[in-house]
């Protein structure tokens, strides 16, 4: 791994960049991309942003129509590409062309391994990938101006929770008050990322809702939903990973988890948790994480799927061990 002098160093001495986020973009990995792409730029760098998905539409920060929706064949060139809040292979349809890069950096808070790239920092104590940002646009010495302060602080509120996470601290509310100082607003930006939702979703969450299951007493609640249900509310599978905050709402959920069935027979389980490792829980079943909010992609029969992962959560609540799924 790389120190962030080093992430510093490489962002002086090149001039050419490409910032790129992960699959299914949610505000950190928004926030970082245009926060490095306005201080960069101005400081007399050449920057892109690119995004194999599109850019969800509930956001208004500047910028954001400046990121290039590039479903395939997405070719770096000789820019160095920097790929920021999750692993290169993470970056969706782009994945292929961020992965041939020449030059490729990658800048991540979530607790995992190396990775690829010739550059890689990665710190799971950053609260959010924009707090890594505006470390290291401060040490560039960038003047922070509205159009940075907005993108860096809606990374930060979205990866909180609102300044409700076990991330929260003073320094993370600390950055949050010079950004404000800079001019944000925070309700507006709080009611864009959470309080803010189509019609057709509320009409989900609320059949969601009707069927939440538990099971020891309430410690474990979940969520499961089909690819024909989504269908049938007319929602997007893939940009519902909010369920599991409402699944964890409940007074007794030490693990809250949440099965979407995002294509017939591909299941995206998504873990929340007040204190138990769940990030253990998603590396056990091949995905990754957080210790308090992790996933995992399943492949497999929704039911049979949910069923499985209810009694490996059961066993590891019970017991804090870990085994393999029967099947
Ligand atoms: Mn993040």
């Amino acid at each position: 791994m790389n120190s962030l002098p080093e992430i510093v160093q490489f962002f002086q001495e090149r001039d050419n960049f490409i910032f790129v986020g992960h699959e299914n973009p949610d505000p950190d990995s928004l926030g970082s991309m245009l926060a490095l792409f306005h201080g960069l730029t101005k400081i007399g760098k050449q920057c892109r942003m690119v995004s194999g998905d599109p850019v969800p539409t509930n956001l208004s920060w500047p910028g954001l129509s400046k990121i290039e929706y590039i479903p395939q064949d997405f070719q770096p060139g000789e820019s160095c590409v920097v790929v920021l809040d999750c692993e290169p292979y993470r970056t969706g349809a782009i994945a292929p062309g961020v992965q041939r890069a020449k030059c490729l950096v990658n800048i991540d808070h979530h607790q995992r391994g190396r990775g690829e790239g010739n550059l890689v920092y990665v710190n799971p104590n950053e609260a959010a990938t924009s707090v890594i940002a505006y470390r290291i646009l401060k040490e560039l010495g960038v003047a922070f101006d509205l159009e940075i302060a907005t993108a860096l602080y809606g990374g930060i509120l979205g990866d909180t929770g609102g300044f409700r996470h076990a991330n929260t601290n003073s320094e993370v509310l600390s950055i949050a008050a010079e950004l404000l100082d800079c001019g944000v607003q925070p309700a507006p930006m709080a009611r864009e990322i959470f309080s803010s939702q189509p019609y057709d979703f509320l009409k989900l969450l609320g059949y969601a809702l009707s069927n939440l299951q538990t099971s020891q007493g309430g410690r474990l609640v979940w969520m499961s939903l089909s690819y024909d249900e989504f269908q049938k509310f007319n929602i997007p599978p893939e940009n519902t990973d909010h369920l599991v905050s409402y699944a964890r709402m409940l007074d007794t959920a030490e693990v809250a988890m949440v099965f979407r069935e995002v294509k017939p027979g591909e299941i995206r389980l998504g873990l929340r948790a007040n204190q138990v490792d769940v990030g253990a829980l998603a590396r056990h079943l091949g995905g990754g994480g957080h210790k308090l909010a992790s996933g995992a992609t399943l492949k497999g029969d929704l039911m049979q799927v949910t069923q499985e992962v209810v009694d490996v959560t059961e066993e590891y609540l019970r017991t804090g061990e870990l085994h393999e799924r029967h099947s």
